[in-house]
């Protein structure tokens, strides 16, 4: 994919291998064409709590990025940075409808996923404190809806791959790591199969 503007060095990212969120920003920084220079957060050993991590992210969460002198967490809201900075406008529209879509499918991946599929598969990884039935039962709902709108068009926010995409990719695809089976909904596995043939695409480790 074509970019407006080159960084001066690589982009560093600050991740933790098995982390969803820590992928979909390797993933737009890869589709972007950008260089970036892997740091590696140990997420059990507790490096993301250390006070040199707490000055990049005072949450003590990955991803971080740091571009030359910008420093950024949160992993939806990477996403606009890198496609604002260096993308030429079609990953990050800016109609004000289309941004709405948008920013409706980061508040998605923030939510219903986070606290559906992506919380099933934290139990099943690192038996994280939630009622394994019932994140199970929400990530069915969710995907019951996806799979519908997904029938409709074949990106999340209509007909061309966008930020929304690449911001729900990775927890969708890791679903059936929660035990929640991708089988029953066709148009979601297209939809991966989709982002998967983008020209830079990288699978999670
Ligand atoms: N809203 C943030 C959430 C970041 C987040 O929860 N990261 C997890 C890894 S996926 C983390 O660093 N957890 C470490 C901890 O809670 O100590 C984002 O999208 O980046």
């Amino acid at each position: 994919m074509s970019t407006t503007a080159r960084p001066a060095s690589p982009i560093k990212l600050y991740r933790y291998p098995p982390s969803a969120r820590c992928h979909k920003v390797q993933l737009f920084l890869s589709l972007l064409g950008l260089p970036v220079e892997l740091i590696h957060i140990d997420l059990v050993a507790g490096d993301q709590k250390k006070p040199e991590f707490l000055q990049l992210n005072v949450f003590g969460h990955v991803p971080v990025i740091q571009d030359g002198d910008v420093t950024l967490a949160d992993s939806d809201a990477i996403l606009v940075y890198l496609a604002g900075k260096y993308d030429t406008g079609a990953w990050l529209p800016k109609d004000p409808v289309q941004a709405a879509e948008v920013q409706r499918w980061f508040s998605v991946s923030a939510g219903l996923l986070a606290f559906g599929p992506a919380a099933a598969r934290q139990v099943k990884r690192s038996n994280a404190p939630f009622n394994l039935e019932e994140v199970q039962g929400r990530a069915h709902k969710l995907f019951a809806v996806m799979d519908q709108v997904l029938q409709k068009s074949p990106y999340l926010t209509g007909a061309h791959p966008t930020v929304a995409d690449i911001a729900n990719y990775t927890m969708t695809f890791l679903a059936p790591e929660g035990g929640v089976s991708l089988q029953p909904y066709p148009h979601i596995r297209a939809w991966l199969s989709r982002i998967e043939a983008l020209p830079g695409f990288v699978p999670m480790q």
